[in-house]
Order: C-alpha cells, then structure tokens, then sequence
C-alpha cells in the first residue's frame, strides 16, 4: 500500500473536524474512484493520529481530491526527446490542463505492422466495458472493429509496454492489455471519458480489477486517408492521426472537470488503426 499524500491526509482531518462520519468520507472516496482497500488503509492511517476528531454526525462530505501520483511524462525542464527505454521519443505538444502529451517516434513503421497482422484474424465489432452491469456491451457509439492482447502476450506487445511504462512512470501491471481498433469509412468513436463513472451501478465491480483508469495512451498505427483525427472537445484540440506518434493525456479523478472528454472524429477515407493502453490506479489482473 502506498504512504497516504499530504493532501488527501489533510482533506480527511479537516472532513472528520467538520464533524462528518468516518462513512460519509468512505461513501465520498468511493465515488471519486479510490479503492476500498485504499481508502480504509488511508482512514485508518489518519484516524490512529487524530484519535477522538471523528464526530459521529454529518451527512455527505465534500468531494474526495484529486490523486496526486499519476502517470505521464517527465517535462521539467521542457525537453524535445525522452527516454524510452529502447528509443528516444520526441515531445511534438503538450497541454497544461488537461495533461495532453503528443508523441513522436513512439512505434516504428515494422511495430505498426507488426501489431496490425498479429490483432487482424481476432478482430470483432468493438464492445466497451458496462457501467451499468460491469459486463460488456456493444456500443453505437463506438462503430470501430478491436481486440485485446493480454498483457505481455508476445515479444512485440512486451516490448512496447516496456516502451510505455518508462516514458510514462507507471508500473507495467498498472495497465490493461493492448486494444486494437480498426476504423473503416464512417467508424468513429463519439466524445466519452475512459474513466469509470462512479455514480453507475456496474462501477464497483470493475473497479475491482486495478481501480480507476487514470490515464490513456492511443498511439496510430496506420493513418486514415482523411478525418479519424482524435479529439478533445473541451479544449479544442484535434490529435491527427500520424502514423508512431501518439497521444497521452491523464485524469486524476472521474470527474468532468478534468477536461478530458475525448473522442474519434469519423474516418472519411481509409482506415485507421490505433492501440490503446489504458492505465489503472492499481495492478490490473
Ligand atoms: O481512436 C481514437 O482516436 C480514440 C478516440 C477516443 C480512441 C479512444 N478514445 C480510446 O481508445 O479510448
Ligand atoms: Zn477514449
């Protein structure tokens, strides 16, 4: 279990001198997407040095903080190229808020292909995890072709998660399997949040496995001939799809506020092909 943050530790002193229940904190961190394993860990923490703070009463806490350890980047110092492990990958822009970095360099022209003939014979109309169940359904919103790699499952797929998890300083099990969509004329992908949202029945059990998803990387293995470009409605910001570069953004909560709605405009001409990886908050199983 990781050392609680100075910030989430204040928020839980101040939440339990305001008089609000242990329950009514736990009921709000559990809505901002905290595990349950991390929020008991981290009430327990603060509740041995603030003995006798917790009043009984109160009904619902403010919302939870925002996390503080996230995946992404290195940029202190605004460099051009970062270390990938086994390539040096370029800084092409990036975003305050939301964090969105764009990559170049990030997969060669043989990855691209390379995953594109692996994922091919097991693609299927694409399906999107179900808040409301915690099953999988398939999606209108989402009129794509994809497939998963499990983790790790050959030597391309081990090498680019390797790639990931140096340029982005996430643990490799934090993430999901690879997903490859294929996009044909027409497809897209509407404006949503890769994060689960808290107030849907089916939230807690996916949660389950890993946590929240706090950050996303969709990364362009073959380029449509037009359209296809990713979006951030939000900020107005259109990714294009470019073949080995990629774009990375992050939230540190499931919250609208962090600006992240994002989707795939419609392919007008050709296909596109991208991985995604998502990041969880936690080991992934
Ligand atoms: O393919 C894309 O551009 C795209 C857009 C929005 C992919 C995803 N979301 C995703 O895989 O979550
Ligand atoms: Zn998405």
């Amino acid at each position: 279990m990781q050392p609680i943050s100075p910030e989430l530790r204040e928020w839980i002193v101040t939440q339990l001198a305001a008089g609000h229940s242990v329950a009514a904190l736990r009921q709000s961190m559990h809505a901002a997407g905290w595990r349950d394993d991390a929020t008991d860990a981290a009430l327990a923490e603060v509740e041995r040095g603030a003995a006798g703070a917790t009043a009984a009463g109160a009904a619902t806490a403010a919302a939870a903080p925002a996390r503080t350890d996230m995946p992404g980047p290195r940029l202190e110092g605004s460099p051009l190229y970062l270390d990938g492990g086994d390539r040096r990958v370029q800084v092409l822009q990036t975003v305050q808020h939301p964090r969105v970095v764009v990559f170049g360099n990030l997969l060669d022209a043989a990855e691209c292909e390379g995953l594109i003939d692996a994922a091919r014979a097991r693609l299927a109309r694409s399906r999107t995890v179900e808040t409301k169940t915690g099953g999988e359904a398939l999606n209108a919103d989402r009129t794509s072709d994809g497939m998963f790699f499990e983790r790790g499952e050959n030597a391309l797929v081990a090498r680019i998660e390797a790639r990931i998890a140096t340029l982005l300083n996430w643990p490799l099990d934090h993430g999901e399997g690879l997903q490859i969509l294929r996009y044909s004329p027409g497809a897209q992908y509407k404006p949503h949040y890769d994060y689960f949202d808290p107030r849907e029945p089916g939230t807690p059990t996916i949660l389950r496995r890993g946590g929240q998803r706090v950050g996303t990387l969709v990364m362009y293995l073959q380029e449509p001939e037009a359209g296809g470009a990713t979006t951030f409605p939000d900020i107005g910001l259109e990714v294009a799809p470019v073949r080995g570069t990629g774009v990375f953004f992050s939230y540190d909560r499931p919250d609208p506020a962090t600006r992240t709605l994002h989707g795939g405009a419609p392919v007008l001409a050709g296909e596109k092909w991208v991985a995604t990886k998502w990041l969880r908050e936690g080991v992934f199983r």
